[in-house]
This record gives structure tokens, C-alpha cells and sequence, in this order.
């Protein structure tokens, strides 16, 4: 099933996300619905808050050279620990829960994660490039950080200014 996307700036996308415990059918279809969600609203990554789950759960999906989505490379990640984070790098990331807004954002370059998948099963992986980004981006999620928090303070002030602005013209 779809689910709505929670936009900036709902409360809920600041919640801290509790662990998983149960690895069941209730998850395996938290999941399916987030690929879903993910897949209809055109994006890589979502977190379970961004669908109002404050659960550690988020889903990673990048596209190939052509820009095709395949369902064979997508990462579910439950529980997820950043054990190493080494150098840094500068992408222009955008968020579901932001639509329409794009900007430069620094983070590690390569980074080790440990989490689990569907089934309980620990995995440990080195990543870079954009998946590495992508990763950082949404574990911030499951703390309650938006990547709109790294900006300097002049362009999130401007920032702001006009998210206002464009909800109010959205009513
Ligand atoms: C690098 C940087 C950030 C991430 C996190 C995942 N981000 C997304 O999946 C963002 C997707 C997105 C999609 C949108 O919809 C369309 O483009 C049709 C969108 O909406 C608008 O721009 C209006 C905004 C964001 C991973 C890797
Ligand atoms: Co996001």
C-alpha cells in the first residue's frame, strides 16, 4: 500500500525511531509498503518516519547509469550502527519529506554500517559513494534529523522563508 509522505515540518519527522524487535510479518510488510511508497514518489531512499513509522527501518534503492530503479539492488536496513566514517565529500542531496528543495551537504566519504535485513540476519558493509551519502542521510532520519539542519544559518534562514511562502500558496 502507498502511504502519505510526511512533509517539513511535521513534528513526527523529529521523533527518535526505536529498535526493531520482531522480525515478522508486521515488518515484512512495514517494508513492502515503504518500497511502494518509495518507488510511487519517485525516490532512492525513505525512512519509516518519513511514512509516520518511528521505527529503525529505512529502505535504500539507487538507479543504474540509465536511471532505472532495479528491485534486486534494493538495501533494507533495520537497526542500522555506523561503526567506522572516514573522509568527506559534498553532494546535493533532496529529501521526500522536503520536495523541491535541493542543496550541497557535507558528510563521511566512506563509512561501515552494521545492520540487519527482513529476516534478522546481520550484515556488515563497507560503503561509498552515494550510497555511503544515502546512508548517513537517512539514519538521520531515524534520529530526527533532516539534512536542512546541515546548512549554514543565512541559507537555512532563506530556506525557511520561502518553505513558508510555497506551503501558504499550497492551502
Ligand atoms: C543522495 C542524497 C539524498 C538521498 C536521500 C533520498 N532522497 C530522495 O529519494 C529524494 C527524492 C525526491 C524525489 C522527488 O520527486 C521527484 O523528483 C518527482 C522530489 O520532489 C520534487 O523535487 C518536487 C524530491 C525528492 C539519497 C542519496
Ligand atoms: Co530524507
Amino acid at each position: 500500500m502507498i502511504r502519505e509522505i510526511v512533509i517539513y515540518p511535521d513534528k513526527r519527522l523529529r521523533k527518535v525511531s526505536q529498535d526493531v524487535t520482531e522480525f515478522d510479518e508486521k515488518l515484512h510488510n512495514l517494508l513492502d509498503d515503504m518500497y511502494e511508497t518509495m518507488i510511487a514518489k519517485d525516490g532512492i531512499g525513505l525512512a519509516a518516519i518519513q511514512i509516520g513509522i518511528d521505527k529503525n527501518a529505512l529502505l535504500i534503492n539507487l538507479a543504474d547509469e540509465e536511471g532505472e530503479q532495479h528491485k534486486e539492488d534494493l538495501l533494507e536496513v533495520i537497526n542500522p550502527k555506523i561503526t567506522h566514517l572516514e573522509g568527506s565529500e559534498i553532494y546535493q542531496e533532496g529529501c521526500l519529506s522536503v520536495p523541491g528543495y535541493y542543496d550541497d551537504i557535507q558528510r563521511a566519504k566512506n563509512i561501515t554500517v552494521e545492520y540487519f535485513d527482513r529476516y534478522g540476519n546481520k550484515i556488515v558493509r563497507d560503503l561509498d559513494g552515494l550510497l555511503a551519502i544515502a546512508m548517513q542521510h537517512e539514519m538521520d532520519h531515524l534520529k530526527g534529523h533532516l539534512f536542512i539542519e546541515k546548512l549554514s544559518y543565512l541559507k537555512r534562514k532563506k530556506f525557511e522563508k520561502e518553505w513558508k511562502k510555497k506551503l501558504k500558496a499550497a492551502k
